[in-house]
């Protein structure tokens, strides 16, 4: 009987105990490099909103938007190590960390928008999501950046010898330092927390990136040409840190996993609305766009590059170009 009576006991208080641990609140830091009203910063405060609805506050997601905690290198290190719970970043500076991302940072791999959505909603975004793991990384999922393009203060790009002696900021991954001079330009990694002060201060010409960003970090005020090269289609990615994660109860894994879900359709649909509005933009707050210029001899140029950081992964590569 007294046994019995111990043995109840300890099964009560173990139960007591996981339920205690199931119960218990969380505040999900996640940081990002835009501010309010930038499609990504929404899209996560909306996937924020899911989860504490779902848990009756139980499970929160506090944003740290606008460089608040430096830039995505260091967001993702912070990550790895489990100081931060979650991030959201460009595919850009993922590379260096898991290589196979690099498949996505080559120049002209993607053919549009719908095709980089049905690449990473397939089978090989699901799968290099999960070789994040090997990085410290869980991948949660993909949202949409549009392409990029080149921005200076100098000249119009028409064609790739323009980009001669121009100082071209690129995220830092060799990849883009590469792609840049490819095409007869200075590619310069800078963080992206120190781009403004880089194009004022004369550090670097200029920079390539899509016009939500360009409107939003006021970068106009510092360049005056748009060319629209759309040389990459460089996804965004938000990612949890695997050391908190394996913490987790099974259970809010999965409503994470549910919540992420729901945030890449919120950001898609942002994204479209925000990327149309700031084209709009762009010629309003007197930036001088070119739109109508011939991608081939830009695709020839970048040919090298593909072949050097795609060799390796030439079967991945010819998967995605054989998605529809
Ligand atoms: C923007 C991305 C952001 C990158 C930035 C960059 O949304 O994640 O940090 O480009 O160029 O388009 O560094």
């Amino acid at each position: 009987m007294k046994r019995l009576v111990v043995i109840l006991l300890t099964v009560s208080l173990l139960a007591f105990g996981a339920s205690a641990m199931a119960a218990s609140k969380m505040v999900i830091k996640s940081s990002d490099v835009h501010g309010d009203g930038y499609p990504t910063v929404e899209a996560i405060k909306y996937m924020g909103e899911l989860l504490d609805s779902w848990t009756n506050g139980r499970l929160t997601i506090q944003v740290y938007g606008s460089m608040q905690l430096g830039g995505e290198k260091e967001a993702l290190e912070q990550v790895q190590v489990g100081a931060l719970e979650m991030t959201r970043v460009s595919v850009g500076v993922v590379g260096p960390i898991v290589d196979e991302f690099n498949a996505f940072n080559l120049p002209f791999v993607f053919r549009s928008s719908q095709h980089m959505y049905n690449v990473t909603d397939g089978e090989i975004g699901t799968d290099l999501l999960n070789q994040l793991e090997k990085g410290g990384l869980i991948g949660l999922g993909y949202m949409d950046a549009g392409s990029r393009s080149f921005y200076n203060k100098e000249r119009p790009i028409q064609q790739p010898a323009d980009l001669k002696g121009l100082k071209i900021r690129v995220m830092q991954n060799p990849i883009f330092v590469e792609m840049v001079n490819s095409m007869g330009g200075n590619g310069t990694p800078v963080a992206f927390n120190e781009l403004y002060t880089a194009l004022q201060t004369g550090v670097v010409d200029g920079a390539e990136n899509n016009p939500p960003t360009i409107i939003e970090h006021k970068h106009y005020e510092v360049t005056g040409y748009y060319s629209l090269t759309q040389h990459l289609m460089v996804p965004e990615i938000f990612v949890f840190s695997k050391k908190v994660w394996d913490k987790m109860s099974p259970m809010d894994q999965q409503l994470i996993r549910k919540a992420s879900a729901l945030c890449v359709l919120k950001e898609r649909e942002l994204w479209a609305a925000k990327e149309e509005k700031a084209f709009a933009e762009l010629k309003k707050v007197g930036m001088k766009v070119n739109g109508d210029l011939n991608k081939e001899p830009f695709i020839k140029a970048t040919e090298p590059v593909r072949e050097k950081f795609g060799g390796k992964y030439s079967e991945l590569i010819k998967k995605i170009q054989a998605v529809k």
